[in-house]
């Protein structure tokens, strides 16, 4: 049997789960329409959702249509929940993106395009809330047009229930592959042709199917799944070696670890193995249940095949992104969090479970990257918006049943360098012994932390050498400018020495950290914040005011692009500066200016001197960080500052 994902995406409020619900209703998955505004929605299920009227979590039903099994995943529109809408792009056979016919193109409807495109997911547009006062479906079409592709074609009204294709997107799909241009004027018949070739468009990215309707009053609705339903193939290969994809992680009521897989080839069985990670010691487990998950409700099976999306248990740290059998790369995110937020808790409450709490939601959702501040004994997440903050403090009272609040977040600086130095440390207080030689440089942007290796196995042992490189990545290390983290820096080992009675464990560690910080001592420091990439279009009388906003804001732009009417102004600007922009926007071009940010990357901090000020961190008295070496004379061991500590390395 044919099967199928697709996913509802768009701006927030675009009416995403209202027309999941309708699609459910008419394939006899529900026997009764729930409604967002009723709060019993079916894929709204959580409380937080039917509270709040929004989608946060990535959830799944399964219906069928006309023999198809059609996995249908409805995601989060607000841009504080992106990641949570990312992680599923990735799965999806085609996605269909909800675009108001009131409100238009919108901000996050772009980002959500580019991701879509970016993956190369056959992408159906769907013009919803056409009941409303205000709707005007020409221009949105018109919208889509000028902000997101050229090749959007209508197909409300213009194919059959029996496949036939009018003459009208004919002519649209004509003007789209010129080899179709003379078949189409000979006027060919076949009918066949004509929905295998849009169907290949489609798959291809050459052509995006358009329709109108409303969710809510269900105009159109069905109209519109029977065209997806035509209009859709896939091929996946039972028979293939079995190869998958994990887009998310949940855990049971018991806390058991729930691995949703994609199955891409092949089939899965209750006990097959499945090895992940990385390349020389791989993670291999056995898949102990196999679970088709609808709604809320979850279903054991035996064994799956390419096309399903299951849920196994077994997997214990497989994470989101990974692939599995033949597909052995791990995907990189493009939605990252650029804030930071402290976790404030009583201080009845005990650390260590409240730290286990968080382990478990960054399982499920890792760009909280949840950082644990041993010396001042906080917990750090990095967030995306204030929303989300909100969401997880009455996530964990309902899950954990205790009490969190957030300090207010702040922009996530990252430091690097700006210059090549050697960083040299040696730990060698009575009975202990190590040292270390790295060299530190500069690496590309978005690189992070690279590691490699020039140090001989003559000198020190492998796996000394993998000890050291474990050190370097088992936390964020500090920079000397505010003590955020290190960014963009290839550290090469050098070489190094242990001893074969003294070294303990540990003693690498402290060895490799006093390196690093003596390396950065002598280096060019750099502080780096996070910047957007933004898409403003304004009336062409707005754009003077847009143009000295982003100067002020330190941003920066290229020629803008006008029409008589309109410009269009790209560039990039800080995070920091420009977090609230779309709402001034808003204001001063009465809802009629559309701003689109998407995370741009790092780059040099234009207020270094001001964040440093604010940091106020004092790298001397920082815990965890020394940027001295120990050396050990008459029995004794004594500190060496680390512009002295150079001239007395063993191995220099
Ligand atoms: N008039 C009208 N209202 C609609 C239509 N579709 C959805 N709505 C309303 O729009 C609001 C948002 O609908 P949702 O389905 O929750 O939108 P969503 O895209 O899922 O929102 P998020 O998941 O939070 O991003 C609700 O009040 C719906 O009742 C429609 O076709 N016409
Ligand atoms: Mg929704």
């Amino acid at each position: 049997m044919n099967r199928k994902t697709i996913g509802m995406f768009a701006h927030v409020d675009a009416g995403k789960t209202t027309l999941a619900e309708q699609l459910l209703y008419h394939t006899h998955s529900i026997r009764e329409r729930g409604r967002v505004d009723h709060k019993d929605a079916y894929l709204d299920s959580h409380e937080i959702e039917r509270a709040r009227g929004i989608t946060v979590f990535a959830d799944q039903a399964v219906m069928t249509y006309k023999g198809t099994t059609y996995y249908l995943i409805d995601t989060p529109g607000h841009v504080d929940f992106s990641p949570e809408m990312e992680r599923a792009v990735q799965v999806m056979d085609a996605a269909i993106l909800v675009i108001s016919a009131v409100e238009g193109i919108q901000g996050h409807t772009e980002t959500v395009w580019q991701l879509l495109h970016k993956h190369r997911i056959p992408t159906f547009l769907f013009i919803n809330k056409i009941d409303r006062v205000g709707a005007d479906v020409d221009r949105v079409f018109e919208e889509i047009r000028t902000h997101l592709t050229t090749d959007a074609c209508w197909i409300t009204g213009h194919i059959a229930e029996d496949g036939q294709v009018g003459e009208a997107l004919l002519e649209c799909m004509a003007e789209r592959d010129e080899s179709l241009l003379d078949t189409f004027l000979a006027g060919t018949k076949d009918n066949a042709f004509w929905l295998r070739t849009l169907q290949d468009q489609i798959r291809g990215h050459r052509l995006f199917p358009c329709a109108s309707g409303s969710a809510l009053q269900d105009i159109g609705v069905i109209e519109f799944m029977d065209q997806l339903h035509q209009l859709t193939n896939v091929d996946y290969d039972d028979q293939a070696p079995f190869g998958g994809r994990v887009y998310k992680i949940r855990h049971d009521h018991n806390g058991v670890r729930l691995t949703y897989i994609k199955v891409l080839s092949g089939m899965l069985k209750v006990r097959d193995e499945l090895c992940y990670g990385s390349g020389d010691a791989p993670t291999c487990e056995k898949v102990t249940r196999l679970l088709i998950i609808n709604g809320s409700k979850s279903q054991a099976v035996d064994q799956v095949s390419a096309g399903d999306l299951v849920a196994v248990t077994g997997l214990s740290s497989a994470e989101a992104g990974q692939g599995l059998g033949s597909y052995s790369d791990k995907l990189a995110y493009d939605m990252v969090p650029t804030l930071t937020a402290k976790v404030i808790f009583a201080a009845s409450l005990h650390v260590k479970d409240v730290l286990r709490a968080f382990r478990l939601l960054d399982a499920e959702d890792p760009s909280l990257d949840v950082i644990w501040e041993e010396s001042l004994q906080e917990i750090h997440i990095h967030v995306m918006g204030l929303i989300q903050l909100e969401v997880l403090e009455q996530l964990v009272r309902e899950r954990f049943h205790f009490a969190v609040s957030f300090g207010s977040p702040e922009i996530l600086y990252k430091e690097t360098i700006a210059s090549t130095v050697n960083g040299y440390g040696h730990f060698e207080p009575l009975k202990h012994y190590a040292e270390v030689h790295l060299r530190l440089e500069p690496g590309e942007r978005g690189s992070g932390l690279t590691f490699r290796n020039e140090c001989h196995a003559n000198d020190l042992s492998i796996g000394n050498q993998n000890l050291i490189k474990t050190h370097l990545y088992e936390r964020d290390h500090h920079g000397l400018l505010t003590g955020m983290p290190l960014t963009d820096i290839v550290v090469t080992l050098l070489t190094g020495a242990g001893h074969n009675e003294h070294t303990h464990g540990g003693d690498f560690r402290e060895a490799t950290f006093r390196a690093l910080r003596q390396g950065l001592e002598k280096a060019e420091n750099m502080l780096l914040e996070p910047y957007y990439e933004y898409k403003i279009k304004v009336e062409i009388d707005d754009m003077g005011r847009v143009l000295s906003d982003i100067q002020r804001a330190s941003g920066v732009f290229e020629p803008p692009i006008t029409t008589a009417a309109h410009a269009v102004i790209t560039g990039k600007v800080p995070v920091a500066t420009f977090m609230d922009y779309s709402t001034e926007l808003a204001s001063f071009t009465h809802g009629r200016g559309i701003a689109h940010f998407a995370f741009g990357g790092y780059d040099r901090c234009h207020n270094e001197q001001a964040v440093m000020e604010r940091k106020n961190y004092r790298k001397d008295a920082d815990p965890l960080y020394s940027s001295s070496s120990i050396f050990c004379a008459k029995g004794h061991g004594y500190t060496v500052a680390w512009d002295e500590a150079e001239a007395k390395m063993h191995l220099l």
